[in-house]
């Protein structure tokens, strides 16, 4: 599969959203990843389903949504209505996380779980019948910024196996740390989704189509 660059919004300048998401756009992006944060799942808070409705009328491109809240059943409904097309759940956000990601479906958008890097690669067996997506996390989430963790390479490779077997069509996206060299390590052990929110977002507007291609290689 082509490798996919989904910049990360938390790195953008929030008092400019909308401008941002089509900046990154018209640069070459081609998923916008929104990270969802609720200072009790992760140890910060960020958007809700009001800002994902706001930039949905600037986007084209499909709307990523990565969803660190618990509880987080409550909350999908809103994320489809504001516009999500995938969103991705941690298994640890609920008591069942097969049922959430069935809920997903049932409302006409791609499901995805996420593993944190302390979550084992075992968490995806019994799921990958419903996912449209597996989610990799290669820093432990909240924040941007962080160094790529490199034992997490292990486990997309097994990841990128499982998925082979499953016989399913299903992307393996890599989250947190992602530079052109993790990039590169990432796509090699079997990634095809690539998040990225600071390398994508350094520099300034006029640097976003530079730093997209130099992810993808
Ligand atoms: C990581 C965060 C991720 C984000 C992040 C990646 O704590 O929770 O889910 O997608 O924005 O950022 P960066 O700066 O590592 O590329
Ligand atoms: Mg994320």
């Amino acid at each position: 599969m082509p490798v996919r660059i989904a910049p990360s919004i938390l790195s953008a300048d929030f008092s400019r959203l909308g401008a941002e998401v089509e900046a990154v756009e018209k640069a070459g992006a081609d998923l916008i990843h929104v990270d969802v944060m609720d200072g009790h799942f992760v140890p910060n808070i960020t958007i809700g389903p009001m800002v994902v409705k706001a930039i949905r009328p600037h986007v084209k491109k499909p709307l990523d949504v990565h969803l660190m809240i618990a509880p987080v059943d409550p909350y999908i409904e809103a994320f489809c209505e504001a516009g999500a097309d995938g969103l991705t759940v941690h298994p640890e956000s609920g008591p069942h996380v097969h049922r959430t990601l069935q809920h997903i479906r049932a409302c006409g958008k791609r499901p995805g779980v996420v593993l944190n890097p302390g979550t084992p690669i075992d968490a995806i067996d019994n799921l990958l019948d419903l996912l449209d997506l597996v989610l990799v996390m290669t820093v432990n989430p909240g924040f941007g910024g962080q160094t790529f963790i490199d034992s997490q390479l292990r486990k997309i490779e097994a990841a990128a196996e499982r998925i082979a077997r499953s016989g399913r069509v299903i992307d393996l996206e890599v989250d947190g740390g992602i530079t052109p060299e993790t990039a590169k390590r990432a796509i090699d052990a079997g990634a095809n989704i690539l998040v990225a929110g600071t390398s994508v977002f350094r520099g300034g507007a006029e640097r976003y189509a530079r730093n997209i291609a130099a992810l993808r290689g």
